[in-house]
């Protein structure tokens, strides 16, 4: 039986304490001299970023039941980990924005005074860490030499989580590097503390430019890099020093003609950017080549001529395993096959005793007994999923075969559009575009889609989420709407904004649109009016493909069927409008004016 217990914290093993490099800045020796006062780790490790280390804690890991080791002849390279039950997902309503005014944060976040909440946690760290290893691990958001790129130094005491941020960051000796003698680092204080609900806090110190998180060692929670430094604190950066943090993908597309546009895209959690990022074009479009930048967080900002450029701040994907197999992503299948962490995916047993990984949606058979994501014996008759719905693959980018051969470029990539998109069985049209950058800006902020289990919560019901960043602006949705219209002025030519839906369902419930691979058709549209030669209708929305704009040869879906998806009923549409009535009740008086002079055009155009 494996034995990988979910995050057991480092209480014995081998490692070392080790000494403090000497290029450590004196303002890093003191925060952390502070964090092991508070915290009386047994053992501190100062993480280098070096290959031999990270085989030493994979193995250490192993040893304490952190990872399980999988066979490393199919999977080299390869661990997986479970994690606790109670700690799946991102807990949205354990997590904060502390600053002294509440305003600050604003009516979308959860709020904390930000002495009350140093106080509280400040409780919850105290000797937290006795009998525990902190592992100090400085990493880079960003290609390293970018002017956007930011340090960060975490302290943690899950291995799991030290090991991880070694896959999705620049993590070691470049860190302190790139700080130099400097004071500006995030300042990240985790602690999987006892992995409980009741004591597990998020919060975020945006004007302290710190994070503590304390009682999880799920991704978003705990990999702080990730949502936390390069969503929450570098939005509330972006905002003071003119640009901006968003939950966007990037992608390059090349044309057969040789020309490369670059797109970012806003899905929520769960809900395409992964797969978007990297798709394989079909067999008509083989002469095409998309290419990945980044799969989630995208970093833009306005050159000197005017354009909006990109760089993608980390280093590797930490992406849903379940339903990935060659059909929809075979990228992904390709980045999976080594070096790659699994979180909460099933284990299978081979002949020799050694694991192999599973998950719903895999290509092949469906195993006849598998160990199911809780450690249970699980078979096909339970009926219950092996692996966890929001089971995740942790992999450096470079495993991507179609890695943009910018992605590591301090200068980005310009952006030709931007796109957003939602999870909606119903009313909202497969592709439309908006008629300039303001009504761009008020779909993407009255963007809904139906949750899923990235989050824990309730599953399917529409939300509004804003730019697919509700829980994470990392200050007042107010001013960060204000952001987007103003970020308009400074640019020369702005990109085009689009809005795509995937998962529009018929009257039995099934997806129409086959997604995927297959977007490429509809991505074609969108580069084709971004650089001004598709046709387009305008419509109630925005601008609309014909039927006849979107190529369907060699596809299973007719004419009536993508009319069915691209069409929208205005009384339909009416009942959206009030739905968006939640997010302007939300900021009340504060509501932007031009979201009102937009709304306003949207009733009028009905
Ligand atoms: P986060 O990592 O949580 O931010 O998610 P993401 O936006 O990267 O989503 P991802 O690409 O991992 O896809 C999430 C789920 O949506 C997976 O189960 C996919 O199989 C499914 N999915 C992705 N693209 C499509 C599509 O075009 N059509 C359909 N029907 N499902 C899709
Ligand atoms: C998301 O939920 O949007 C993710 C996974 O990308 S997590 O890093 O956990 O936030
Ligand atoms: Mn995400």
């Amino acid at each position: 039986m494996a034995t990988a217990t979910h995050q057991t914290p480092t209480r014995k093993g081998p490692s070392a304490a080790s000494a403090i490099p000497a290029q450590v800045n004196d303002h890093v020796r003191r925060w952390v001299a502070e964090c092991i006062d508070l915290c009386k780790p047994d053992r501190v490790v100062w993480c280098d970023g070096s290959k031999a280390e990270r085989d030493a804690l994979l193995e250490q890991g192993v040893k304490e039941g952190t990872f399980v080791k999988l066979n490393q002849q199919k999977l080299p390279g390869c661990y997986y980990h479970r994690s606790n039950p109670n700690d799946v997902a991102r807990s949205e309503h354990l997590t904060f924005i502390c600053t002294p005014s509440q305003d600050t944060a604003g009516p979308t976040n959860n709020w904390m005074e930000s002495k009350q909440a140093h106080a509280k946690l400040r409780g919850l760290f105290h000797e937290c860490m006795k009998g525990r290893t902190m592992y100090v691990v400085p990493f880079v958001m960003g290609p390293i030499g970018s002017t956007l790129a930011k340090v960060g130094v975490q302290l943690t005491d899950s291995l799991y989580v030290a090991v991880s941020m070694g896959l999705m960051t620049r993590m070691g000796d470049v860190a302190w590097k790139q700080l130099g003698d400097d004071d500006e680092f995030t300042r990240c204080l985790h602690s999987l503390g006892d992995v409980n609900p009741e004591r597990r806090y998020i919060c975020h110190f945006p004007i302290e430019n710190t994070i503590w998180s304390f009682g999880s060692g799920y991704g978003g929670n705990a990999l702080l890099g990730k949502k936390c430094l390069a969503l929450r604190i570098a939005s509330f950066l972006g905002r003071r020093e003119d640009w901006m943090a968003e939950h966007m993908l990037i992608m390059g597309a090349l044309s057969p003609e040789g020309e490369k546009s670059y797109i970012a895209a806003a899905f929520p959690s769960s809900c395409g950017k992964t797969n978007f990022a990297m798709l394989i074009p079909p067999q008509r479009y083989k002469d095409w080549k998309i290419t990945t930048v980044g799969d989630d967080i995208a970093w833009m900002w306005v050159d000197e001529n005017g354009k909006l450029r990109a760089i993608n701040p980390e280093a590797g994907y930490f992406g849903v395993v379940p339903g990935t197999n060659t059909k929809s992503n075979p990228n992904a299948v390709a980045i999976v096959q080594k070096d790659t962490i699994y979180t909460n995916v099933a284990l299978v047993v081979l002949d020799d005793g050694s694991y192999d990984v599973w998950w719903e949606g895999k290509d092949g058979p469906v195993p006849e007994k598998a160990i199911d994501w809780q450690g249970k014996p699980w078979t096909p008759k339970l009926g219950t999923p092996a692996a966890h719905p929001n089971s995740r693959f942790t992999a450096p980018m470079i495993n991507n075969p179609v890695l943009d051969p910018a992605a590591d470029d301090p200068n980005g990539v310009p952006v030709t559009a931007i796109v957003f998109g939602g999870r909606r069985s119903r009313i909202i049209p497969l592709v439309y575009q908006a008629f300039n950058w303001m009504h761009g800006v008020y779909v993407g902020a009255t963007l809904g889609s139906e949750t899923t289990a990235a989050a824990s919560g309730n599953v399917g019901v529409v939300r509004r989420d804003p730019m697919a960043m509700l829980p994470f602006i990392g200050y007042n949705i107010r001013d960060y709407l204000v952001h987007w219209f103003r970020m308009r002025k400074k640019m020369a030519d702005c990109p085009r904004i689009f809005h795509v839906n995937w998962f529009r369902k018929n009257d039995q419930g099934k997806f129409v649109w086959p997604g995927y691979g297959e977007n490429m058709r509809v991505l074609k549209w969108i580069i084709d009016r971004a650089h001004g030669r598709a046709y387009a209708k305008e419509t109630l929305l925005g601008w609309m493909p014909s039927s006849n704009d979107i190529d369907l040869e060699g596809l299973d879906v007719s004419r009536a069927d993508l009319e069915s998806i691209q069409t929208t009923n205005p009384e339909d549409f009416k009942s959206e409008i009030l739905s968006q009535e939640e997010l302007f009740l939300k900021l009340a008086g504060d509501l932007p004016k031009e979201m009102v002079f937009q709304r306003e055009l949207l009733i009028s155009r009905l």
